[in-house]
């Protein structure tokens, strides 16, 4: 299995998205910045992306730009986070398919024709639905999810399985819950409003939340993220049973309690709750995940709670919103 060998010339797809922007900075750390090449559809909304690595525009769904970027730098490992998320994604399905599921084959397929070291594919608590057990949903569970992203996510988690064992291809995932994270805004997700409600209280002290006061979702900290992603793509290949398909837990809060816990820093911050169409994508997906697998085969932990999380954000976001 390509596993053995080491990684050295990381692509990075999605770079400027809410994960890629901090990401690709971790892995520059790790692997030096001349060897992690970030690319996306849109330029770079700050400097530290370009300026410490090289960038380049690809549309993932244009193989042979793929192709070229893949031969210029000699490419041996592929972070793939190019995607529609879940609320633009039912805005504009053929959209979400096109970008989720060919622009995927065409990194699987250039991977295993460049035979890469190792695939990153992330996938989403939005591969659960209704039908699924909510508190926790189980690592191995049903899987019929209700919107196109989420359906997008089930067969990139099942292509990646195949990948695997067809063709011997190292092409690993998780199950991201919703991220929180102070440098980059999310890209038109359901579990943004964990997100906006930290700047709309530091800026205006006031927020209307798109979901119920009662919306419990599986939420992870940025740091938390950045650590599960760098873990799973460091483990001995030999120890796992699953590939792509790993639930993976931070913490679970409702809207109503995070904005409690914001309240406690800022006390006149006042949220107020205005559901939309996300309530209903929200109610399809799990307030618990069950993410045994993950602690059993690469000794995944996460180190922060709602206080500690908030705490940090709202320092963070608002050193940021001063400058
Ligand atoms: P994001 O929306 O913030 O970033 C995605 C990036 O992909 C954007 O910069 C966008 O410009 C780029 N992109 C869109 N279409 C493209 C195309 N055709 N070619 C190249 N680039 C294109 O997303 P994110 O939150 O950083 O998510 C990264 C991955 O993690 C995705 O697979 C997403 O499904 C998954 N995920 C994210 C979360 C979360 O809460 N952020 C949760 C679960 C799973
Ligand atoms: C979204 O809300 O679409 C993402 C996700 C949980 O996949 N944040």
């Amino acid at each position: 299995m390509s596993n053995h060998r080491e990684m050295k010339r990381v692509l990075v797809t999605g770079a400027c998205g809410q994960i890629g922007s901090e990401l690709t900075l971790a892995l520059r750390e790790k692997y030096g910045g001349e060897n992690v090449i970030a690319t996306d559809l849109r330029p770079p909304q700050k400097p530290g992306l370009c300026d410490s690595g090289p960038f380049e525009f690809l549309d993932v769904t244009q193989r042979e730009q793929l192709e070229a970027i893949v031969r210029k730098y000699n490419v041996d490992t592929i972070y793939h986070l190019a995607a529609i998320l879940s609320a633009t994604g039912e805005q504009n399905p053929p959209l979400a398919w096109d970008v989720n599921i060919n622009g995927l084959y065409n990194v699987l397929e250039v991977a295993q024709e460049h035979q890469m070291v190792r695939v990153f594919v992330p996938s989403s608590i939005a591969v659960f639905g209704p039908e699924t057990p909510r508190d926790p949903a189980p690592q191995e569970a049903v899987l019929r999810p209700t919107t196109m992203y989420g359906l997008t996510k089930v067969t990139g988690e099942l292509l990646g399985n195949y990948y695997v064992r067809r063709f011997g291809l190292d092409v690993r995932g998780v199950r991201y819950p919703g991220i929180i994270s102070s440098e980059t805004l999310p890209g038109g997700g359901t579990t943004d409003y964990a997100v906006e409600i930290f700047y709309a209280a530091i800026q205006h002290k006031r927020y209307t939340c798109f979901v119920r006061e009662d919306t419990v979702l599986p939420m992870m900290y940025m740091p938390d993220c950045i650590r599960a992603t760098l873990m799973l793509m460091e483990a001995d290949f030999a120890r796992l049973k699953h590939h792509t398909d790993f639930n993976l837990a931070g913490l679970s809060f409702s809207a109503g309690e995070l904005a409690a816990e914001i309240k406690k820093h800022i006390p006149d911050f006042v949220c107020e709750y205005q559901p939309d169409f996300r309530q209903q994508i929200a109610d399809s997906w799990p307030r618990t995940v069950d993410d045994s697998a993950a602690r059993e085969e690469w000794g995944w932990s996460p180190q922060y709670d709602l206080p500690t999380m908030v705490a940090d954000m709202l320092e963070k976001l608002s050193r940021k919103l001063a400058s």
